[in-house]
């Protein structure tokens, strides 16, 4: 667990053996997780190494997505370094230099490959002693994109090629839909997903990211009740931050989604539709800490959840920047305060059964 740190970090650093045993042994499903916010950084390394002494050898691919050698180093530097962010807006700002390395089909799929491995694989027994990955079960949401060496077809397949390498028991694809998209692109990529599930590919959901203050919602409803009606999962991200008017949450729940990413700023008239509709929860503890959407463990919205009863699956979101694990962000429920909310071994593993329950994939 070296290359964790902050808080999920110091909460795993103050439970013990059994503990630890406790939360590798407990079924849970990982349901919030962007591919290119959790590529191990080793890897991202090491395509920029590569890119680099191609772009030396030869005059360098002419990628939409590609920046300057430098853009790539600095901000890989910076991810290394741990990042630390004033506000969610700068989050943002580190996905050019990810993109740059993860724009060609080979090194997309390279990226994926390592992203399941790290959430579905039991690590090298030699450096980790515990027979237990760090989920049951992984969906992994990713926006397809398209530059010059390839269109957002390509990209999906790519990606889906590799998770389908598990049985579907073990993992699943959301297909992300970025705010800032026009309904053009947005079209393109619900009728993608449609069309590779009828195929029969690892397509389980619609997703709806990005930058929480960029986009229009009001014109994005037809295109997620199709995706419902195909039999997609639909999941929001909603109400991420306070720039996130009433209004628009209300006008994303109306889309009738299955489950929510963060809900951090629901309101009285919200909170009680996504009660009595049992929309599950996406928690990202570690994030909203970070991304400083939340100020602390006891004010986090999860409260109110756990106190209703209510659905919620604790996810990690982008492990790269965050610097986090599934298994500590659960180390975040177990852990006495003020490393963790203190819950009772009980209480957790009714959390974990919660995210089970919550996933789009089958579990055959
Ligand atoms: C909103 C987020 C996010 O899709 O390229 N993303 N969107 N809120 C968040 N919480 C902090 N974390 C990640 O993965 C990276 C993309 O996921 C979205 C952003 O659009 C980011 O560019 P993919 O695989």
């Amino acid at each position: 667990m070296s290359d964790i740190a902050g808080p999920a970090a110091a909460a795993f650093s103050s439970l013990d053996a059994a503990q630890i045993q406790f939360l590798q042994s407990l079924p849970k499903a990982e349901l919030h997780a962007h591919l290119n916010g959790s590529i191990p950084i080793s890897v991202l390394q090491e395509l920029a190494a590569e890119r680099a002494s191609s772009s030396s050898s030869s005059s360098g691919s002419s990628s939409s997505e590609s920046i300057s050698d430098e853009l790539v180093l600095s901000g890989i530097q910076k991810l290394l370094k741990g990042v630390t962010l004033d506000k969610i807006d700068d989050f943002f700002t580190l996905f050019p230099a990810i993109y740059a390395l993860t724009s060609t089909p080979d090194a997309l799929r390279r990226a994926t490959r390592a992203v399941l491995r790290t959430f579905l694989d039991v690590s090298d027994p030699s450096l980790n002693p515990n027979p237990y990955p760090q989920c049951s079960y992984l969906e992994l949401r990713t926006t397809p994109r398209q530059n010059t060496h390839m269109d957002r077809e390509i990209y999906l397949r790519c990606v889906l090629e590799e998770v389908e390498t598990y049985p579907p028991s073990r993992a699943g694809l959301i297909v992300s839909i970025d705010r800032k998209m026009g309904e053009e692109t947005v079209k393109e990529i619900l009728h993608l997903a449609m069309k590779l599930k009828k195929e029969g590919r690892r397509v389980v959901g619609l997703d709806l990211c990005g930058d929480p203050t960029a986009g229009d919602m009001g014109v994005l409803e037809p295109y997620f009740l199709e995706a419902k009606k195909a039999g997609l999962g639909v999941t929001l991200h909603i109400a991420e931050t306070t720039q996130n008017t009433p209004e628009e949450t209300l006008k994303l729940l109306s889309y009738n989604p299955d489950r929510l990413g963060h809900a951090t700023f629901l309101n009285e008239e919200t909170i009680s539709i996504v009660l009595q509709k049992k929309m599950c929860i996406e928690i990202c503890l570690s994030s909203n800490l970070l991304c400083k959407t939340v100020p602390t463990l006891e004010s986090h919205h999860i409260h109110q959840y756990l106190k209703a009863g209510h659905p919620i699956a604790i996810s990690s979101d982008d492990i790269l920047p965050f610097r986090t694990s599934l298994l500590a962000e659960y180390a975040l429920l177990l852990a006495k305060p003020p490393y963790g909310l203190g819950l009772t071994e009980d209480q957790v593993r009714t959390v974990a059964e919660m995210s089970l329950k919550a996933r789009f994939g089958s579990s055959e």
